[in-house]
């Protein structure tokens, strides 16, 4: 079994799209291992975020991210990093595919909904910088 990290940004709180995500993840089988609603300011954004500092969306995805509350989760199951990733879409939500969450829900970035990890590596990372312990 493989566990993953995924979290319903701000974006997608503020458009009452939680449980739809939840829903999503749950119908193809996935376990819930966590699950904790918090709100990122700005040093903790900057942490969550860092590979993109310098970059010129940089600033916008810190103002996004700290905008209101997010909901992060440890999901688990076989193939879970690549799972979540392909529940989710492309990163850019005008190329992701219909049927997908960013692709049925989000028009213009950085507002994309949903993120999740891209790798175990990042995982471990991610769910230690926002539930502030080891999965
Ligand atoms: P993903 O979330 O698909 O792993 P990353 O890690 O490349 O994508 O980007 C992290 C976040 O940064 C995205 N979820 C999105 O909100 C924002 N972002 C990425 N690329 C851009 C861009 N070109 N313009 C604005 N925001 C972006």
């Amino acid at each position: 079994m493989e566990r993953t990290f995924a979290m319903v940004k701000p974006d997608g709180f503020s458009r009452g799209l939680v449980g739809e995500v939840i829903r999503r993840f749950e119908n193809k089988g996935l376990k819930i291992v966590a699950l904790e609603m918090r709100q990122f300011d700005r040093e903790l954004a900057e942490e969550f975020y860092e590979e993109h500092k310098g970059k010129d969306f940089f600033s916008s995805l810190v103002d996004l991210i700290t905008s209101g509350p997010a909901v992060g989760m440890v999901l688990e199951g076989p193939n879970a990093v690549k799972i979540v990733r392909t529940l989710i879409g492309a990163t850019n939500p005008q190329e992701a595919l219909p049927g997908s969450i960013r692709g049925d829900f989000g028009l213009e970035l950085p507002a994309n909904i949903v993120h999740a990890s891209d790798s175990p590596q990042s995982f471990k990372r991610e769910s230690k910088i926002f539930f502030g312990q080891d999965f």
